[in-house]
């Protein structure tokens, strides 16, 4: 990238900004930036690369958002129409999922998935907690790893508490802006602070009542990791609704599905009840995962 300032945090109305020296910028962004771009809330998002114009007072005002090489974007929240960008210019995404407290949620990695297919960012998927597996999870978690390798994922089993594991994650994050993706709880920021052990970042309890986080942490931040590359720590998200995407082309983001629509009746075929469709045929002959498949029609439904 050709800019040498990197938005780290953004509160919203403060962006710490990263400077060519290292130093750390406390910026804004003047309300025109918020005027072109109605269809996003957050015209400005950690990972961004930006011009600064600096003010005597040493805060700086932000003058231009560099064209992004990509982005992970999500349905916007609390009744807001649009996108909301989780982080942007990222060289890997990967979506955190606890094996327990709080339990594997199939359908948000499946719409993660789909967004990064969509916006070209290489995704991977990393189950932890894997210390509190119980009778069945163990044998859950290898069909899982299994079926999403299979489709072309990188899958990584994790707890805090084994070391090895650990050595595993830090070793897919050397050199890579990489962020970290899911529900409060699932062990997000826990992952990070095993990783790089001088950082200390706050972690949270679970709910005893609901087994879920707490949303302990409550702004996205890029971190720099001693051994080179960039983390990105985000806030955990109830909700990861799929952004933009025509009903007809949702399947071309289907791995599995690229092949067997080319064998459909009609051109527009959105693989749900038409006659003569490639995509039913294959989830028929169980060549498609029926989870999967269900994943697809939820999304389905979801776009308009
Ligand atoms: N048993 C076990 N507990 C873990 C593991 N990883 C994290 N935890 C616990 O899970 C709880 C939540 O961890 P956090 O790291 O705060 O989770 P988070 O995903 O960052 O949550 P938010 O910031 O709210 O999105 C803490 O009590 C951690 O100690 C793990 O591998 N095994
Ligand atoms: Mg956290
Ligand atoms: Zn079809």
């Amino acid at each position: 990238m050709n800019s040498s300032y990197r938005v780290i945090q953004s509160t919203g109305k403060w962006y710490k900004v990263s400077g060519p020296d290292g130093q750390v910028i406390e910026s804004r962004l003047p309300g025109i930036f918020r005027l072109n771009k109605k269809e996003v809330t957050n015209p400005v998002a950690v990972g961004d690369y930006v011009e600064l114009e600096i003010g005597e007072d040493g805060t700086g005002s932000i003058t231009e958002i560099k064209v992004r090489e990509n982005y992970v974007p999500r349905q916007a929240t609390h009744g807001r129409r649009g996108e909301q960008i989780l982080v942007a210019n990222i060289d890997k995404a990967w979506v955190v999922q606890s094996v327990r407290q709080p339990k594997i949620n199939a359908g948000f990695i499946d719409r993660f998935l789909v967004t990064c297919e969509a916006y070209e960012v290489h995704a991977g998927i990393i189950f932890n907690k894997t210390d509190l597996a119980k009778n069945n999870d163990l044998s859950l978690i290898q069909e899982f790893t299994d079926l999403y390798e299979q489709l072309g994922y990188d899958v990584l089993t994790t707890s805090i508490e084994d070391i090895t594991s650990v050595k595993k994650l830090s070793e897919q994050l050397s050199g890579k802006t990489s962020v970290f993706i899911g529900p409060s709880g699932v062990g997000k920021t826990s992952l990070l602070n095993a990783v790089e052990p001088g950082l200390g970042l706050k972690v949270g309890d679970i709910s005893a009542r609901t087994n879920k986080g707490k949303h302990t942490t409550t702004y996205a931040q890029l971190v720099p990791l001693q051994n080179g590359g960039f983390i990105v720590d985000t806030p955990g998200i109830r909700e990861f609704g799929v952004v933009n995407i025509p009903k007809s082309e949702l399947s071309l983001f289907f791995p599995e599905m690229r092949e067997p629509r080319e064998h459909c009746k009609f051109y527009n075929c959105t693989h749900f009840h038409e006659p003569g469709c490639g995509v039913s045929d294959a989830y028929e002959q169980g060549e498609i995962d029926a989870d999967r498949y269900s994943s697809y029609l939820n999304i389905l439904e979801s776009l308009d």
